[in-house]
């Protein structure tokens, strides 16, 4: 689903889901671009396409660590760390946080999809500025999605935010040749981001913005020769990926043992 009111992005979800739950999902995602804190949706687009099983790939989440900072400069800071962690050049890294910053899209407002940036040289590789890349085709089990609620749900973290970004995390940072991903949300009233990586986890981070910012986004920060991108946009946007196994919830680190 991806809904927009006068141009500017609204709200995007993707779900893969059994064919007798589609009219039910359907109606959810309606209602959640009817109701967003970005704004009433205008325009909504939703698209369905059958899958076969057979072309299902399955994965296990990536472990949730919480990192609790004081302020955003504070939580900017440590996602500069963290990806640089990653193996992205420093520059690269502060390249990437300005321009989530400053609204990656021409127009300075959020992308519909995500930044794809050359680890090395901070390049910009995504054909359309505007639209970016879209993960798209995954999701959770039903029983993984019990099971991920229950324990998110011990640490005050048991919402959609939370869920939908873990789910996409993990299929981008399983995709060949990315590197690490990078995000902090559009929701004007929604705080927090991420850095993920296979090797780190899902490296939540409480802080990233200004209250009523609506300038967000997402950066996959990649390793690739130009041919295999064509490749790597196709496995992002179009390889169905089921995850069925949840990984580890961890509680809280705050600033100073970080
Ligand atoms: N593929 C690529 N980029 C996307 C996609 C997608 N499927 N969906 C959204 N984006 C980009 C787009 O530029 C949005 O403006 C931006 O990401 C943010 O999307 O507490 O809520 O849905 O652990 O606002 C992360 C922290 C929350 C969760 C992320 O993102 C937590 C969030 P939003
Ligand atoms: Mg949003």
């Amino acid at each position: 689903m991806r809904a927009e009111s006068n141009g500017k992005h609204i709200s995007g979800a993707e779900r893969l889901v059994p064919i007798d739950q589609l009219e039910v999902v359907a109606a959810e995602m309606v209602q959640r671009a009817l109701r967003h804190s970005r704004g009433r949706a205008e325009q909504i687009n939703i698209s369905v396409e059958e899958i076969a099983p057979a072309a299902l790939q399955f994965g296990c989440l990536l472990d949730l660590h919480n990192n609790q900072v004081q302020s955003w400069q504070q939580g900017r800071e440590l996602a500069k760390e963290m990806l640089v962690n990653c193996t992205v050049n420093r520059k690269v890294a502060e390249l990437a946080i300005k321009l989530l910053a400053d609204g990656a899209a021409p127009n300075g407002q959020s992308m519909r999809g995500a930044m794809l940036i050359d680890a090395d040289s901070g390049q910009r590789l995504e054909a359309d500025l505007t639209r970016g890349v879209r993960a798209s085709r995954m999701d959770l089990s039903a029983d993984a999605l019990l099971q991920l609620r229950s324990l998110l749900a011990v640490h005050g973290l048991d919402n959609a935010h939370v869920i939908e970004a873990l789910t996409l995390a993990t299929k981008v940072v399983h995709a060949p040749t990315v590197v690490a991903e990078f995000c902090w949300s559009d929701d004007p009233d929604y705080l927090a981001g991420y850095v993920a990586s296979v090797k780190t986890g899902y490296q939540r981070i409480s802080w990233l913005k200004p209250m009523g910012e609506e300038r967000g986004g997402r950066v996959f920060f990649v390793r690739s020769s130009k041919e295999r991108l064509g490749y790597l946009v196709a496995w992002l946007e179009r390889q169905p990926y089921l995850i069925n196994r949840v990984g580890q919830i961890n509680p809280p680190r705050f600033w100073e043992e970080i």
